[in-house]
């Protein structure tokens, strides 16, 4: 049986310990290596003077992760700078703050370049490798040059930018035809799909043929949409651990009778946070009625701090967070509490129990798993609302929460007003089909879909040519 080789920026390494603070894909990524052998390989997270190539293997849970560090100047162009100061933002459709700069693209091609010399040896003819994410589009087309015949499947968990927006990026034609090195593109939707299909079609005179077939050149190569999900059975058993209980009980008493509304984000503009405060301003304003009776929590712990726009981010949020309470608090009650630090995963659950509405309103998200682990973690007979942005990747499955678009302060405090509003029968009859949908494609449902596409990928090169 062929081997699965993951490689991703970043490796999760394995854990015995069963309260180890995992996301969903890890936990789907290790069980997929666990049934089938293999290596998980990345950067440590490290860096040191010079890059060796020196692999730090580790074993744990029938798993083996393979990490290497890399040099400084590394994390500054590749990392730092052309994964998330040009393609994280170009592909949230954030061109005014996209970073065109030679130096960062050389970085990314000489990390990827890292990357495929310290892995190919590693690999065996029959494995099959799967890559994650925009840090390594490149990779592909790099181990073929070594030689590599496998089949390669790469996924992308971001959004994939319409074409107009793409063709501002130097050298676009170069990224994208490096992505027909695999053989199995996935992407999180159909609406990123089209868009890719799109450029591929209307830029590089590519053309489509049945179940998702797509040439280019002499290359055809297999575009799907994948949509992630989450470990839901074990998300909704945490909700329900001792520790979800408390942190639910500990909000309710916080809350003293008021309606909790929560969000949970990385400190990131894509995830449209100060439109979020603004349209929590706007109800307090045209809701009168209801000061007092509810307030939102948003925890938002800080991410890639390295990075300008990052530290704005922060301290926009700070001044407006500041000044709505200013604004609207009274002495026994304020109306946004804003957090900056992470939580344990069967806490979280317990929060997202206690909340009447999960606040999901990013201006750009590929996926976003938090909408689903808030489904995930309702009381059947009593369920909270989703308030979800049209424009987060998740809106494509769960048509049933209230869909909104985050730009609009008036439509977010609309929402909100609805959702609160909303009788316990239409709750639960929307949190039904929310939680079918998390339910059937779940974590492993996603795992399985992309890897049994690149196990149709006939085997031998020449078949595949
Ligand atoms: P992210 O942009 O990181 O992921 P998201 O999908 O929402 O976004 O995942 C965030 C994860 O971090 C969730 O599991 C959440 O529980 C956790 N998290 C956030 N804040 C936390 C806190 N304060 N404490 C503890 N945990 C916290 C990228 C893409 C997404 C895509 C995922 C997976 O940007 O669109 O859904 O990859 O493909």
């Amino acid at each position: 049986m062929s081997r699965l080789i993951v490689v991703s920026n970043r490796v999760q390494p394995p854990s015995n310990d069963p309260n180890a603070n995992q996301g969903g894909l890890a936990v789907a990524l290790l069980a997929a290596l666990k049934e089938k052998g293999g290596i998980w390989f990345g950067w440590s997270g490290e860096t040191t003077e010079k890059f060796t190539g020196h692999i730090n293997f580790q074993q744990g849970g029938g798993v083996t992760t393979a990490t290497v560090d890399l040099e400084e100047q590394d994390f500054d162009e590749y990392y730092n700078g052309f994964a998330n100061r040009t393609l994280w933002p170009l592909f949230h459709y954030r061109i005014d703050l996209t970073e065109f700069e030679r130096d960062f693209k050389a970085g990314y091609v000489r990390v990827n370049a890292r990357f495929a010399d310290t892995v190919a040896p590693l690999v065996e003819p029959d494995d099959i490798v799967w890559v994650h994410d925009y840090h390594l589009i490149p990779l592909g087309a790099e181990m073929r040059a070594r030689g590599m015949t496998n089949r390669m499947g790469f996924f992308l968990h971001i959004p994939w930018p319409p074409m107009r927006l793409l063709t501002s990026l130097p050298n676009h034609r170069e990224l994208v035809e490096s992505l027909f090195a695999y053989d199995v593109v996935g992407f999180q939707t159909h609406d990123w799909l089209d868009s890719f299909l799109s450029y591929v079609t209307g830029e590089l005179g590519g053309t489509l043929g049945d179940n998702g077939m797509v040439t280019v050149g002499d290359r055809t190569i297999r575009a799907i949409a994948a949509p992630i999900g989450i470990e839901t059975a074990s998300f909704e058993k945490a909700a329900q651990s001792t520790t979800a209980r408390h942190a639910c009980e500990r909000m309710w008493m916080s809350a003293t009778g008021r309606s909790l509304i929560v969000g949970v984000d990385r400190l990131d503009y894509s995830k449209g946070l100060p439109e979020r405060f603004l349209g929590y301003e706007r109800f307090l304003a045209s809701h009168p009625e209801r000061s007092g009776l509810v307030y939102l929590l948003q925890i938002a712990p800080p991410s890639r701090e390295k990075v300008d726009t990052y530290r704005e981010i922060r301290a926009t949020l700070d001044s407006l967070s500041g000044r709505i309470n200013g604004e609207y608090a009274d002495m026994d009650w304020v109306p946004i509490r804003y957090v900056n630090k992470g939580y344990p995963r069967d806490m979280l659950a317990g929060i997202y129990r206690a909340a009447r509405i999960g606040l999901v309103t990013p201006l750009r998200d590929g996926m976003n798993l938090v909408a689903k682990e808030y489904v995930a973690a309702q009381d059947p007979n009593d369920p909270g609302v989703l308030i979800l942005s049209k424009f987060a990747g998740a809106a494509e499955q769960l048509t049933d929460a209230v869909l909104v678009n985050p730009y609009s302060a008036e439509e977010m405090s609309d929402a909100i007003a609805t959702a609160l509003a909303m009788p316990r029968e239409e709750r639960i009859r929307r949190w039904e089909k929310l939680i079918d949908n998390v339910r059937r494609e779940d974590v492993m449902w996603w795992c399985e879909l992309f890897i049994d596409a690149l196990n149709a990928v006939p085997q031998s090169a020449e078949a595949r040519a």
